[in-house]
């Protein structure tokens, strides 16, 4: 076990330090998970023009003086009818309203939209107290333009705040999380300041692949693309890789394979599949002559010797998996698991006995800043 833990059991701590969940929510493609980068600083959550890019929820954590933010970045809320992998995707984002301390609303400063009231429903069911974040404000021709919005967002619920920013372009970044922080309970940390998330290593590694395909491949075949990674072999140096050493296995049950505790002149290799609905997308997904699969994969890379710190090379295959996104056993391969798994609170157990639930600090990967 080489994670560091900090017990938050500190009572002096507590009454000097604030720590809450920050969900983020909003109708899909308002820039959520560019948000979450952005505020934390580093890339962890998977961004793309098309919207339902992100699908599952995923914690960022933000350790800044005294106070511990920790975004649940969530699928986009809309109505979800037909598949399966829809339904299992805003069941993600609305439990994760359950539990927060605060909710982050985005929307667009193109002015309230339909979607973007099914999103407010949501919230207000929830009873959690919500800021108002008006995304892409780089985006505005006239800044005039923002004073009738907020006042009509002022009336559409009772909004803690109406903060504008550009994630983007690190609008007023600091002036949210000000606004954040100050909302925060007054607790001790729940995460050691150095963990970034809770995800593993091969879950991060697959959303980088699932990334790099959902960019490339046209505008349908995002929703139908499903990524497994076979397989992370980290080693010394290139060509010494022991085939013992299957990070993504280890990464399962326990963290001794993360970064930071692997040899300093690293290397890692990564199998991943890439897996779509029907035989004429496979032919897409791979491209005249293997084109489009290389172009995927090395756009992959790059993310990946990022996030590893260290070279690595990936070996992708496109394989087909019919009408998976439609069928719940399919979902579960791929880790869709359901339902989702609601933010802890602190001093939580690490399963919840009664839902058989995975609580979002067991078995989690620290990311190394
Ligand atoms: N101009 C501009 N574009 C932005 C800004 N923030 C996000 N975007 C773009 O909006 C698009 C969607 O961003 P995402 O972060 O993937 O949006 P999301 O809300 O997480 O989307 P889903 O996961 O699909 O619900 C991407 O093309 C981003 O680059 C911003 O501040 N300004
Ligand atoms: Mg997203």
């Amino acid at each position: 076990m080489t994670m560091t833990e900090r017990v938050p059991d500190a009572e002096s701590d507590a009454a000097e330090t604030r720590c809450g969940y920050v969900a983020l929510a909003g109708r899909p493609n308002v820039g959520k998970s560019t948000l979450m980068n952005h505020l934390l600083g580093r890339k962890l959550s998977i961004t793309s023009r098309k919207p339902q890019t992100t699908r599952q929820a995923l914690i960022g954590v933000l350790t800044r003086g005294p106070a511990q933010i920790v975004f649940v970045d969530t699928p986009g809320i809309h109505v979800a009818g037909g598949r399966a992998l829809n339904r299992y995707m805003v069941g993600q984002a609305v439990g994760s309203l359950a539990g927060v301390e605060l909710a982050l609303m985005l929307v667009e400063p193109s002015g309230w939209r339909a979607g973007d009231e099914i999103v407010r429903r949501r919230i207000r069911e929830s009873g959690v107290p919500c800021i108002c974040v008006i995304n892409k404000i780089d985006r505005l021709p006239r800044k005039d333009r923002l004073l009738p919005l907020l006042d009509d967002l002022s009336r559409r619920h009772d909004f803690e705040a109406l903060v504008p920013v550009s994630a983007l372009k690190n609008l007023a970044l600091d002036d949210l999380l000000d606004e954040i922080a100050g909302r925060l309970p007054r607790r001790a940390h729940l995460f050691a300041a150095d963990e970034v998330t809770d995800r593993s290593l091969a879950f991060l590694v697959g959303e980088i692949v699932r990334e790099k395909a959902v960019r490339r491949l046209g505008a349908e075949l995002p929703h139908q693309t499903a990524v497994m990674v076979e397989r992370i072999t980290l080693a010394a140096e290139p060509g010494s890789t022991n085939e013992n050493n299957n990070a993504a296995s280890q990464l399962a049950s326990s963290d001794d394979a993360l970064p930071g505790t692997r040899p300093s002149k690293s290397y890692a290799e990564v199998d991943a599949v890439i897996y779509v609905e029907r035989d004429t997308q496979k032919r897409i997904a791979i491209g005249k002559g293997g084109t489009m699969l290389r172009s995927i994969g090395e756009d992959a890379r790059k993310d990946i010797e990022i996030l590893l710190g260290s070279q690595a090379m990936v070996r992708l295959w496109v394989k087909v998996d019919r009408r998976w996104s439609g069928r719940p056993e399919a979902l579960q391969r791929f880790g869709y698991y359901s339902p989702p798994a609601p933010p802890a609170q602190s001093e939580a157990p690490a399963q919840d006995a009664d839902k058989g639930v995975p609580h979002p600090r067991a078995g989690r990967a620290r990311v190394d800043r």
